[in-house]
C-alpha cells in the first residue's frame, strides 16, 4: 500500500525515490510543476503584514539570503530563514511575518493529496506560504512503518522546497494524548529528518500535534527531551510545541495560558501551538489567544472551519472573526485539511487528488473556497 502510494507521485517525487532528495536542489527538477512566477508576482512576494518585499534569492546570493533552490518571488526566496523574535515569527530581515497555509490530512489516509501538482497549486494559485505535513504516529501512521513514513515526509519536504514553500513537519500525536508515549519514536524520527534537512532554511519542526489528558509539566518534559535532539542536528530552525488540551493552551481541559507563561519550555527559537475549530471554539478561545499573544510566541498550526470533529456545517462567520484576529496579531496559520475526503474539512471535492488539476474553484468544497480566497486576499 505504501509503495503504491509513493508511485502515485510524479516527477519530483519519483526522481527523489530513485536518486535521493539532494538531486532536487534544482528548481526546474519537475516538469510537472507549474513554472515559478516572476519575482514581482502577487501577494506572496509581499509580506502581508508589513507590505515590505525582500530581494529574490539567486544562486549567487550570499549565505544570508534564502536558499538558492527557492524560485524567485516564492515565500522562501522573499523571507529567507525564519526565527522567533519576541512573540513574533520574523523573517531573515527581522520583519514580523504571518505565514498562511494548509495542513495535509493524515499521510496514511490521503497519500495522493500531497504531490507536485497540488503543492504547485497551493503555491501559485492559492498564493500560500507553507504546507504542514501531518505525519500521524498512530492510527496506521509512523509506528507501523517508520522508514516508509519518513520517506514520505522527505518527499513532501523536497517538493515543497523546490517550489519555495515553507514546510512544517508535524509529528501528529493524537491518541494516546501523552506525548511521552512516543518519546523514543520522536527522538529517532527527528534525529533522522533534522539531520537530513539541516541545510534547508524552510523547515519548521512541530514536535507534538495535540497533547491531551496530560499536564503541562509532562508536555514540557517531553519537549525538553526532543528539542535538544533536533538542535544537535539542525541548530537554527523554529520548533513548534503543542500545548495542553489538544493544543488549546490548556483551555479545553480547564486551564489557561498562565501555566505556560509561568513555566516555559527551556529552549530558544520555539513557538507554542494553538488549535481551534471555528464552530466549537469562539469568544473564550479568542480571548485566550489575544491575551496569550502578548507574552507567548503563538503559531496556529491547525484550525478548522467546522466543529472539532472536523465535520458538519462550516461556520464561516466564526472562521472569519478568527482569521481577522490572527491577522491583527500576525499569527501564522494552517487550515485542516488539504484532502479530498467526505468530511467538510476537506478542501478538495471527492476524487480531485486522483487527477492533476488542483487550481481554481471548481475543484473546491465550501471550506476550500473560503480558505483559498482568504489566503489569496
Ligand atoms: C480528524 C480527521 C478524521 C480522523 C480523525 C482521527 O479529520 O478523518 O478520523 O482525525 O484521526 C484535530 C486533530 C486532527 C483531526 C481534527 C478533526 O489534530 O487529527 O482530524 N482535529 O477532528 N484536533 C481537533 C480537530
Amino acid at each position: 500500500m505504501h509503495r503504491r502510494a509513493a508511485l502515485t507521485w510524479t516527477g519530483v517525487a519519483l526522481a527523489a525515490l530513485v536518486t535521493g532528495w539532494a538531486a532536487l536542489a534544482v528548481p526546474t527538477a519537475s516538469a510537472d510543476t507549474e513554472p515559478a512566477p516572476p519575482a514581482t508576482a502577487g501577494p506572496v512576494a509581499t509580506d502581508p503584514t508589513t507590505g515590505t518585499t525582500g530581494p529574490p534569492a539567486t544562486a549567487t546570493d550570499g549565505p544570508t539570503a534564502g536558499p538558492a533552490t527557492a524560485p524567485a518571488g516564492s515565500p522562501v526566496a522573499v523571507h529567507g530563514r525564519l526565527r522567533v523574535c519576541g512573540v513574533n515569527l520574523c523573517d531573515e530581515a527581522g520583519e514580523p511575518v504571518q505565514l498562511r497555509g494548509m495542513s495535509s490530512h493524515g499521510l496514511q489516509f490521503f497519500p495522493n493529496c500531497l504531490n507536485p501538482d497540488s503543492l504547485a497549486a497551493l503555491r501559485t494559485d492559492w498564493q500560500a506560504d507553507f504546507v504542514r505535513v501531518a505525519m500521524y504516529v498512530q492510527e496506521g501512521g509512523f509506528e507501523t512503518d517508520p522508514a516508509g513514513f519518513t520517506r514520505r515526509v522527505d518527499e513532501a519536504v523536497a517538493t515543497a522546497s523546490a517550489l519555495g514553500l515553507y514546510v512544517v513537519v508535524d509529528f501528529h500525536i493524537l491518541t494516546p494524548g501523552d506525548p511521552r508515549f512516543n518519546l523514543e519514536r520522536a527522538q529517532s524520527f527527528f534525529a533522522d529528518v533534522a539531520a537530513r534537512h539541516a541545510e534547508r532554511t524552510n523547515v519548521l519542526w512541530e514536535i507534538a500535534n495535540e497533547p491531551n489528558g496530560v499536564g503541562w509539566a509532562d508536555i514540557k518534559s517531553y519537549a525538553e527531551q526532543v528539542i535538544p535532539v533536533i538542535r544537535a542536528a539542525d541548530p537554527d530552525s523554529v520548533v513548534l510545541v503543542g500545548t495542553r488540551g489538544f493544543s488549546s493552551l490548556g483551555v479545553s481541559e480547564g486551564a489557561d495560558e498562565t501555566e505556560v507563561i509561568d513555566d516555559p519550555v527551556d529552549a530558544t527559537n520555539i513557538m507554542y501551538t494553538f488549535h481551534f475549530y471555528a464552530a466549537s471554539h469562539r469568544d473564550l478561545q479568542r480571548a485566550t489567544v489575544a491575551r496569550a499573544a502578548r507574552s507567548l510566541p503563538l503559531f496556529v498550526s491547525e484550525f478548522g472551519t467546522q466543529t472539532f470533529t472536523g465535520d458538519g456545517p462550516n461556520d464561516l462567520d466564526s472562521a472569519t472573526t478568527w482569521l481577522d484576529l490572527l491577522k491583527s496579531l500576525k499569527i501564522s496559520y494552517a487550515m485542516w485539511s488539504f484532502s479530498d475526503g467526505p468530511e467538510s474539512n476537506s478542501v478538495f471535492r471527492r476524487g480531485t487528488c486522483a487527477g492533476t488539476d488542483f487550481t481554481g474553484t471548481a475543484v473546491l468544497t465550501e471550506s476550500g473556497e473560503f480558505i483559498r480566497s482568504r489566503i489569496r486576499g
